[in-house]
Formats: structure tokens, C-alpha cells, sequence
């Protein structure tokens, strides 16, 4: 999978070359590129942003360096992923859809927004899709972009040890996860759940779910009234 990140803040997402995806990368599994916007400003002063038409609070990004940018890597057959908290909720089908693409290109506004003809030049392109955090309000998309990007490319085949905790984990199943618990079986006169010791894997499996079920209905009970609502938010290409 390729991955390119337009920003003018490339030092925000230095974090991909270590943690989890910089093992992908060594591994040749990820091609991943961090790309300085203001590379594509011809200005003395590198503008990238400037007052909204209409009025109001705050700077808008200009349209002209995503553009070039668009031009010089060629966006066409990627997935433009743009961060923004009007846009659709990240949520793990979302990662897993993502997951599914060949090429994502991360376009990192700061939070008062990327002109919106930048978005609509690119769905004439290829796919977009804006994608939200949740219901609060970052500085700029970099974080987000980290987020997303971690919870894709944890999905690719290859990257994880361990296939099995994929599938088992909180979300894949609609619910969250059950409570883990490793030795010691006592610890500060803490109790391990005696049925994790009973060696009984049925017995097993159904408290497991049971708490699963427990406890998504006490922190989460819209998860279980949750229908998956997809294809609105994709913008998809003109042609
Ligand atoms: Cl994706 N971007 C920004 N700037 N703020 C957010 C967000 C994204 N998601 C939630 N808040």
C-alpha cells in the first residue's frame, strides 16, 4: 500500500517512520511519504492560507498548492482521504474499507478548512472521502491522519503476528472487547474470574461474550442498535 501525506507540518507526522507502520515500511509492505505543502507555494513568504470570502473568523487554505500537489503526485486511482470534523465518522468498517485500497493520499487542513473546491477538484478525479474523528474539534488534520492511518494498516494481510486478535478484538464483532487477565491469579488480594481457570472453553467463550454483551450495553448501548449507513459519504470520482 502507498501512502502520501500533504501537510504543512511534515515534523506532526514523524511518528509514522517509528511506531507501527515504520515496521511496515522496513518490512516493504508500506511505501509512505511525508510531503511539505509549502513546496508547492511560489510566493516569498510560502502562503498557504489567506481570509474567508464572506467574512468571518480564522484563514482558509488556499487552493492553488493542493492543486500542483494533486498534479505532481497524481492522484488518480488513490483514495483522497481528507480530515475534517464535518466528515464521515471513522469507525472500524470505514478502516476496513480503507484498508482495501491500493494508494490513500491525506490531505492535512487546518481545522477552519481547505477551500472546498479542493475537494471537489479531486472528486473529479478520483474517490474522496472526508473523514471525521468524532464530535470534537482538532487544530489541524495531522493527528487524524495518524489515527486513520494506524487503524488501516494494522487490517493489512501481513502486518500483524497475530491474525486471530483481529478478529476477536472490540468492533470486529460490534461489541466491545471482554476484560483480559493474565497471571499472577491473585494480585493485591485481586481475584482472576475463577471460570478463566477452569480449563472449561465453553464455559469460557460464553462469559467472555456475556461481559462483551454486558458491557456494551452499559458504556455503548448504541452500538447494539447500530446499522451500518455507508455510501452517502463517498465521494466518487465524475467519470
Ligand atoms: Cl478528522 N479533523 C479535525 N481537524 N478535527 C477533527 C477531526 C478531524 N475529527 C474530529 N475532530
Amino acid at each position: 500500500m502507498r501512502l502520501d501525506y500533504l501537510t504543512i507540518f511534515p515534523d506532526y507526522l514523524a511518528p509514522l517512520e517509528l511506531s507501527l507502520p515504520g515496521r511496515a515500511v522496513a518490512s516493504g509492505l508500506l511505501d509512505l511519504q511525508v510531503h511539505d505543502l509549502r513546496r508547492w507555494t511560489h510566493d516569498r513568504h510560502r502562503t498557504v492560507d489567506d481570509t474567508p470570502y464572506g467574512g468571518g473568523a480564522g484563514m482558509v487554505m488556499r487552493p492553488e498548492p493542493w492543486g500542483e500537489a494533486f498534479d505532481d503526485l497524481g492522484i488518480e486511482g488513490a483514495t483522497v482521504v481528507v480530515p475534517t470534523p464535518s466528515g464521515r465518522p471513522l469507525t472500524q468498517a470505514l478502516a476496513r474499507e480503507l484498508a482495501a485500497r491500493e494508494r490513500l493520499v491525506f490531505c492535512c487542513g487546518r481545522y477552519e478548512g481547505i477551500d472546498q473546491r479542493v475537494v471537489e477538484h479531486a472528486a473529479s478525479r478520483t474517490e474522496v472521502l472526508e473523514v471525521s474523528l468524532g464530535d470534537y474539534v482538532l487544530n489541524g488534520g495531522e493527528a487524524a491522519a495518524l489515527v486513520v492511518t494506524e487503524a488501516v494498516v494494522r487490517l493489512l494481510p501481513g502486518f500483524m503476528g497475530n491474525a486471530a486478535s483481529l478478529v476477536e478484538e472490540s468492533h470486529e464483532a460490534g461489541l466491545l472487547e471482554y476484560p483480559g487477565y493474565t497471571k499472577p491469579a491473585t494480585w493485591r488480594g485481586l481475584e482472576v474470574p475463577p471460570v478463566l481457570l477452569s480449563g472449561d472453553h465453553g464455559r469460557i467463550a460464553a462469559w467472555r461474550h456475556e461481559q462483551a454483551l454486558t458491557r456494551t450495553a452499559e458504556r455503548r448501548p448504541d452500538l447494539l442498535h447500530a446499522s451500518a449507513a455507508p455510501g452517502e459519504w463517498a465521494i466518487e470520482p465524475a467519470t
